[in-house]
């Protein structure tokens, strides 16, 4: 399997979101009480409802990584993960994906099923998961962060951030591929929230195309509910889907490969729109005819 095989180019593919903690920014706690009680049956459940909403992958984590988040045991972690991957691989022909930046969980995740990894720190953290991700053959996404979570919002500092995020995504792919994960396999991700400013945040998001033709990788966005959109709407964090949506319409207008969401039905629609907005734009561009009108009354 390819990266083209989840992400290929006719769509945006959406990442439907399955946080498995008690403590994640919007949306922890749901199926996971205590340390690692696990509620796998409303797992599944929640699952039914992405994937019936359009979700194409749904990715799962046991560690919140919002700023300030310590690490968790990768015990604690995998008993959070491990039962919900598996029971969503026999369920589900859609891709199990395990978010997470540590190589233990990774293993446990693709032994159960799953097979995408998403590292958010970009082999920061602990860089054996890229062998087991070749190791397995899964897709790897590379997210870039500096630092960790727990002080990556202290004082961020960039120069250019596109050309630094560019350069330093390029050096995870460089070890990614060294470490036996092919280029086809690879998936990167300029990590909004992760250790930015709000401007940052918004020269990322409408940068997408470029860093994309940069890299020259499938390239996935994670707006879905972070703070950078209430800094400008002033939604307080369970009222972020409408601008969440309006980010990933703008990332597919941006040629963004995936979002990855938490209201994937909401993200459906946007992409729909960004995807034949760019499309028509494209088409202008090239000089071709516009694609065929259905005659819409206004
Ligand atoms: N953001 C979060 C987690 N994983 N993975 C990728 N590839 N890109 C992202 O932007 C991204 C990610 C943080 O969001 P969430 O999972 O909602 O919260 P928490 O980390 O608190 O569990």
């Amino acid at each position: 399997m390819t990266s083209a095989t989840i992400f290929p180019p006719h769509r945006v593919t959406i990442v439907g979101i399955l946080n498995a903690t008690p403590d994640s920014f919007s949306d922890g706690g749901r199926f996971v009480h205590g340390e690692a009680q696990v509620q796998v049956d409303a797992a599944v459940d929640a699952a039914a409802v992405l994937v019936g909403q359009g979700a194409h992958v749904l990715d799962v984590g046991g560690e919140s990584t919002r700023p300030g988040a310590r690490t968790v045991p990768v015990a604690v972690e995998i008993d959070r993960t491990r039962p919900i991957v598996e029971a969503l691989a026999k369920r589900f022909d859609v891709p199990i994906s395990i978010d997470t930046r540590k190589s233990e969980v990774a293993e446990a995740a693709l032994e159960g099923g799953a097979r995408l990894v998403n590292d958010v720190s970009g082999l920061g953290h602990d860089d054996r998961i890229a062998a087991v991700a070749a190791r397995h053959g899964a897709l790897l996404v590379l997210g870039h962060l500096r630092g960790d979570p727990e002080t990556m919002q202290d004082a961020p500092r960039f120069g250019d951030v596109l050309e630094e995020v560019a350069a330093e995504l390029a050096r995870s792919v460089a070890r990614a591929e060294s470490a036996g994960v092919a280029r086809e396999r690879l998936v990167v991700d300029p990590g909004l929230g992760f250790g930015k400013l709000l401007e940052h945040n918004l020269t990322l998001l409408a940068g997408v195309g470029e860093l994309r033709r940069r890299l020259g990788l499938p390239l996935l966005v994670g707006p879905s509910r972070k703070a950078f959109l209430g800094a400008l709407t002033g939604d307080p964090v369970e009222q972020r889907d409408a601008a969440s949506a309006a980010a990933c319409a703008v990332a597919a207008f941006g040629g963004a490969d995936a979002v990855r969401v938490h209201d994937v039905a909401g993200a459906a629609r946007a992409v729909t729109i960004g995807r034949r907005l760019r499309e028509a734009g494209r088409q202008r561009a090239a000089g071709e005819p516009s694609s065929a009108d259905p005659g819409c009354p206004r």
